[in-house]
């Protein structure tokens, strides 16, 4: 049993020995200092909600996380500064440009010089309308049509014994943005050869808070009986909110409220019994844009599309198992 114990014993230091004198070597052969550090530009659009400022915030963890050095621009809601952006990363001869688009159209040109130097770029939250789709190399971020689906598909079971018609007043998002497109024709699909429902009016809030509270005011005024609010943000929601109880109407009881995004201060308002119903859309994707930057930096392709996945969360739900969103 000894003898036996012996060998083992020598067996191994043999090994251990082995490793000791091969390890140097390898770490020559692939010293972790000489990989060259990625360098990552990223245009953020703005800072209009919560959703965005979670985004920023996961945007800039992640990067630290991965070792990637992180040029963080903030364009401050005005396309022309993301533009600006796009060109001084090109200038700077970044690995990757990652950009969350405020709006669809008008990056031709300027994707076209990312193009021309070589520099991949990845859509980030928002898609864009180019000529050539070759101008980018992938999107991440959500599925708006489905988005909008689903708010329609709980309205529709929500109100399934109301008497007609139902009376839905929209607060959009930022024109011609594709969360606002996508939500807006998503939701019109599923109630569009359904009488019963109405869109009495759509107006934008620009997914600004304050801009949700002044055009419900201006909505509650001049639009009489509404019996559905779907607002394309939770900012415009709870903004929305204030100035429904403001008229003295008691939101997610006199109105119906149907919001999208999922921040915290929506969940504790589904809680509290002032929203029916949040669609789900996380900005919590950093890892996975690091992941996609990383395999683009190294040439490698990515998926065309890599959507989130969400779900919905209503006020059946029991949202004591959903825990700090982060947002
Ligand atoms: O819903 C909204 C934000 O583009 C998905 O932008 C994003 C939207 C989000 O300001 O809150």
């Amino acid at each position: 049993m000894l003898r036996r114990l012996f060998i083992v014993c020598m067996v191994c230091l043999f090994f251990a020995s082995f490793a000791c004198v091969t390890a140097p070597q390898e770490a020559e052969a692939n010293p972790q200092e000489e990989q060259k550090t990625i360098v990552l530009g990223f245009s953020q659009l703005g800072s209009e909600s919560a959703w965005r400022n979670g985004n920023s915030r996961s945007i800039q963890e992640a990067a630290e996380r991965y070792g990637i050095q992180l040029m963080f621009k903030n364009a401050l809601q005005k396309q022309e500064n993301q533009i600006k952006a796009i060109r001084s990363f090109i200038a700077y001869q970044v690995d990757v440009i990652v950009f969350a688009p405020i709006v669809e159209d008008g990056w031709d040109n300027v994707l076209a010089e990312a193009k021309e130097a070589g520099i991949p770029v990845l859509l980030c939250d928002r898609y864009v309308n180019v000529k050539d789709e070759s101008l980018f190399a992938g999107f991440i971020g959500s599925d708006f049509v489905e988005e909008g689906r689903r708010a329609a598909q709980f309205l529709l079971d929500r109100t399934r014994y109301f008497d007609a018609p139902v009376r839905i007043v929209e607060l959009t998002g930022t024109p011609g943005s594709s969360p606002m497109q996508g939500r807006a024709e998503g939701f019109r699909e599923l109630l569009a050869n359904n009488p019963k429902y109405e869109i009495v009016q759509t107006i934008s809030g620009d997914f600004l808070r304050s801009k949700g509270k002044e055009k419900m005011i201006e909505l509650l005024r001049s639009v009489p009986n509404i019996d559905v609010l779907f607002s394309h943000n939770d900012s415009m929601t709870l903004g929305a909110i204030e100035a429904i109880e403001e008229a003295g109407l008691r939101p997610g009881k006199d109105i119906i409220i149907i919001s999208v995004d999922g921040e915290q201060a929506a969940i504790d308002a589904i809680r509290a019994g002032k929203i029916n119903c949040v669609v789900e859309c996380t900005p919590l994707m950093g890892d996975r844009v690091m992941e996609l930057a990383i395999l683009l930096a190294m040439g490698q392709p990515i998926p065309r599309k890599t959507y989130n996945i969400e779900r919905v969360f209503t006020e059946y739900d029991d949202l004591t198992l959903v825990g700090e969103r982060g947002y």
